[in-house]
């Protein structure tokens, strides 16, 4: 299988963790959806990486039902567990750092735009999903990892998103005031799916 990726999305990250924490062998195809050369539309309709490529040539987007089938195709390591209550927490986690990454990324592109036309209140907007996803991921962090003693997607998804802030807000400096979320990165740094898959630097 194909993972279409880029090396700086939170998103196309959390795929590439769960393929390596999985052992699952893939072909990583870099490409950037915002050049004007991207083929991501063609496998896309939306535009958007994470798209992962099935051998028959199937595509599954987004990252939380690419992540879905993998943990189908490989239960174990189990990064979903199957318990109802367990998984909907998990998953919840996963939405909850997916969104303060997406809260993220509308800065970034937001301030790309010629100074003019950025919209003060529109970012100060986003921002305070930041803090607030932040504030609620400090005081949500259950055990060892995220959703307990167990680590999972919860994990992943976290870290990518930390991941992400640190690159492109490292103004932001949540490691200083979010200390639970310092300690679960701490351990991420412990495994080579999250190690690996650090973006370059901006
Ligand atoms: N919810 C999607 C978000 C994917 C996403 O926004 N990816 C960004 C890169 S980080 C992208 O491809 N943006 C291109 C665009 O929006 O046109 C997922 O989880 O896969």
């Amino acid at each position: 299988m194909k993972l279409i990726a880029s090396p700086t999305s939170p998103y196309a990250r959390k795929v590439r963790m769960v393929l390596a924490e999985k052992n699952i062998p893939f072909e990583l195809i870099i490409d950037i959806p915002w050049n004007a050369d991207t083929d991501v539309p063609k496998f896309n309709p939306l535009g958007k990486i994470p798209v992962l490529v099935l051998e028959g040539g199937e595509t599954l987007y987004d990252s939380r039902v690419i992540v879905e089938y993998l943990e189908d195709v490989k239960p174990w390591p189990l990064l979903i567990p199957v318990d109802a209550q367990d998984r909907i927490a998990v998953k919840k986690w996963e939405a909850l750092a997916d969104g303060v990454a997406d809260a993220a990324a509308t800065i970034f592109l937001e301030r790309k735009r010629p100074e003019a036309q950025q919209s003060p209140d529109w970012i100060a907007r986003q921002m305070r999903k930041i803090e607030n996803g932040l504030a609620t991921m400090e005081t949500s962090v259950a055990g060892s990892w995220c959703a307990g003693e167990a680590f999972t997607l919860a994990d992943i998804a976290v870290g990518s998103t930390l991941g992400y802030l640190s690159l492109r807000f490292p103004e932001i400096k949540w490691r200083e005031t979010h200390a639970r979320l310092a300690r679960i990165e701490t351990a991420l740094l412990q495994r080579a799916s999250y190690k690996d898959t650090t973006p370059p630097p901006a």
